[in-house]
């Protein structure tokens, strides 16, 4: 145990040359005092070296029941949004010494029991990103994603895959893997304070030429799985088809955006 508390095994992961990885897990939080303890129950302790919960200035228990757990807790003073969970989450893990971090939300809408095969293609050496795609295997709908995220899905991550020269199954998934190389690469500090982030560090990705490997997770959603409303998912399609035309303008030499600024 650290002074803080956080769990500090050591029996990390190891990368194709053997040598030890260290693996972060970060939990953007938002009213997740319900679902927090199952979803930490199952993650590998052994493989994960620290987990790091943000809590973005929850309206519930949520950082009285994460205090009770062998994890860093950060509070938010105000709340800020998904992407700002983010940025102090990732910039924490750095200094931690982290080689990988993995985000996984505390809403216990994606399985924590993936964690070893999201880690696996970065410590092969295969890739710096990984996605955990809720549509290999064809599980989305199965898991009750929402008809209307559903087709908003399809209808962004086609037009992604045609700007960005991709060939992913989908873009807008909570569960990803990212590496220390990368996140020291990317400016993901500019990036958006809201749900956009996730949009903006993929278009980073393939602007800094980075590859993304994906793996296949199931989805659940409940109650407290899913609380973004209509409009903000609206809002953050909206987003997303402005940060592609960030991409291509920046890619043409067009425009000079930060996001894309080494
Ligand atoms: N930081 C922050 N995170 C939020 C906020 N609202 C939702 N989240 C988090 O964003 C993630 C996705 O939100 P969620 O409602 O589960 O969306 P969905 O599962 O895609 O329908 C979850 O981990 C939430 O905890 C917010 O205001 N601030
Ligand atoms: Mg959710």
């Amino acid at each position: 145990m650290s002074p803080n508390g956080q769990a500090t095994t050591e029996r990390n992961a190891e990368n194709k040359s053997g040598s030890k990885t260290k693996v972060i897990v970060h939990m953007p939080a938002y009213n997740a005092a319900k679902t927090l303890i199952k979803t930490w129950n199952e993650i590998d302790k052994d493989l994960v070296s620290e987990i790091i919960l943000v809590d973005d200035c929850s309206k519930d228990d949520t950082v009285a029941v994460a205090s009770n757990l062998p994890i860093k807790v950060i509070r938010h003073p105000h709340n800020v949004g998904y992407g700002g969970n983010q940025k102090t989450g990732y910039a924490e893990a750095l200094r931690d010494g982290a080689d990988i971090v993995i985000m996984l939300h505390p809403d216990y809408q994606y399985d924590p029991l993936k964690i070893p095969d999201m880690v696996a293609p970065i410590l092969r050496g295969e890739a710096d990103i990984v996605l955990g795609s809720r549509f290999l295997g064809g599980g989305a709908l199965k898991g009750g994603m929402p008809m209307y995220k559903f087709v908003a899905n399809r209808f962004l991550t086609t037009v992604q895959n045609m700007v960005l020269g991709t060939n992913l199954s989908e873009f807008h998934t909570g569960y990803r893997a990212y590496s220390r190389r990368f996140l020291e690469t990317v400016p993901f500090l500019r990036n958006s304070l809201a749900f956009v982030f996730d949009a903006e560090i993929l278009c980073q990705a393939s602007y800094f030429g980075f590859k993304i490997a994906e793996i296949g997770v199931e989805t659940r959603y409940f109650a407290e799985a899913s609380s973004i409303s209509f409009w903000n998912s609206v809002k953050y399609g909206m987003g997303v088809l402005r940060t592609l035309a960030k991409y291509a303008g920046a890619k043409a030499g067009l425009i000079k955006c930060d996001l894309f600024r080494p």
